[in-house]
């Protein structure tokens, strides 16, 4: 994003149609980019003389794209910088006078999820206030996928929003909207995101000052979604497949992206797999109809089975819980503790090689020592 860009996007934003605000204050250009208490109470009146605070709207191998009130700037990623871990929506200051970096500003919130191979933990997205779970109304339409997002938005405190796009395609959206019923008052939009004004009913939820991330499938139209609500052509878009309506992977990079009237959107490539990780409490949250069941079991360690006096399969039977819901449940309890065994594994095999690498140094310094005498 140059300089001169991100200027006019914010300039266009003066006079600009507000999402239901008229008569509040305009919020600043740090307001507009997520700039909140919570940050500026990090900061001592000194600091804020001295440093500017900058939030990270790219993630590139080598250097971080980052917005503040004079624009978008670009900065080196050095090992000072990445020992931080720096992720998409973080805010880091840097002085004023050098542009050197100082630190990383402590998140409002985090998303990760267990990278491909099971040992480590990525990070997604920091300082969200909300997620759009993007699914589409054909063959990508998938509740158990759902129920996975809904843990991770969950855990991290964000308000998760469900967004069924490409009702244009669909013949029937009631049929997908009957299948909604465990996931209570969420709210849900049916949208057609390539429809400027099918899209305006999104824009109570995107407040400003407000951070959305947009989680979905490849090709359920999140860069389309972005682009038709900043009216802009933001991110890039693809095909995606007519056998499974399967999308390309078009986009590669999470972004950021501040919208004239002060939300900002996080774009995110479609992830084939979100390993879920050291989301306990959001997984109670998303299951708590059958958390509260499965207390009521006559056994208090109840596989949910065949046991007797089982409350949840009593439920089943009696067609008021879905056995999907309960056997997702059930891999993802599994998925979470084989995930959080592996990361405490991998730490503990970490900690023995350095313990080791250590030893083996002292060794060699007493060696070299008993040989000077
Ligand atoms: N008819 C219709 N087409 C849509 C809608 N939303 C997206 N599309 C089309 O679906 C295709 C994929 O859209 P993208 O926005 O690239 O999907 P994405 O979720 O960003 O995909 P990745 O970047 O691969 O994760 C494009 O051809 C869009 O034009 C919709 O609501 N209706
Ligand atoms: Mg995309
Ligand atoms: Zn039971």
């Amino acid at each position: 994003m140059s300089k001169s860009h991100f200027f006019r996007r914010f300039a266009s934003g003066h006079g600009s149609k507000s999402a239901g605000n008229s008569g509040e204050h305009e919020a600043s250009p740090l307001q507009k980019l997520g700039w909140k208490s919570f940050f500026q109470q990090q900061l001592s009146l000194d600091e804020l003389e001295k440093y500017a605070p900058l939030r990270v709207t790219e993630v590139h191998r080598s250097r971080l794209v980052l917005a503040g009130e004079e624009g978008s700037t670009s900065l080196s990623l050095t090992a000072s910088v990445a020992s931080n871990m720096p992720t998409v929506g973080d805010w880091l200051l840097v002085a004023r006078d050098s542009g050197h970096f100082v630190r990383l500003l402590n998140r409002s919130s985090q998303f990760e999820r267990m990278a491909a191979g099971g040992q480590q933990v990525q990070l997604i997205a920091a300082n969200v206030d909300s997620v759009f779970i993007v699914s589409s109304l054909n063959d990508d339409f998938n509740l158990s996928r759902i129920e996975r997002y809904l843990a991770l938005a969950r855990e991290s405190g964000c308000r998760p929003h469900l967004i069924l796009s490409k009702a244009d395609l669909c013949e029937d959206h009631s049929h997908y909207l009957q299948m909604l019923h465990p996931f209570g008052e969420m709210p849900v939009a049916v949208v057609n995101s390539l429809d400027g004004e099918s899209v305006m009913q999104l824009r109570d939820w995107c407040l400003p000052g407000e951070t959305i991330v947009l989680l979905g499938s490849s090709g359920v139209g999140k860069s389309t979604l972005l682009n038709t609500l900043s009216g802009e052509s933001l991110a890039e878009t693809g095909d995606t497949r007519e056998a499974d309506s399967k999308g390309r992977h078009t986009t590669r990079k999470r972004s950021l992206h501040p919208l004239s009237w002060g939300a900002l959107l996080l774009d995110s490539p479609g992830m084939r797999e979100l390993g879920l990780v050291h989301v306990e409490d959001g997984l109670v949250q998303t299951f708590a109809d059958i958390e509260a069941l499965a207390r009521e079991c006559r056994f208090s360690d109840c596989q949910h089975q065949s046991e007797p006096g089982c409350t949840v399969q009593n439920a089943i039977a009696e067609g008021v819980m879905d056995q999907r819901r309960l056997q997702n449940w059930q891999k993802l309890q599994t998925e979470l503790c084989r995930n959080g065994r592996n990361l405490a594994q991998k730490r503990a095999g970490d900690r023995a090689l350095s313990q080791l690498y250590r030893s083996v140094q002292n060794q060699s310094r007493r060696r070299k020592y008993h040989e000077k005498d």
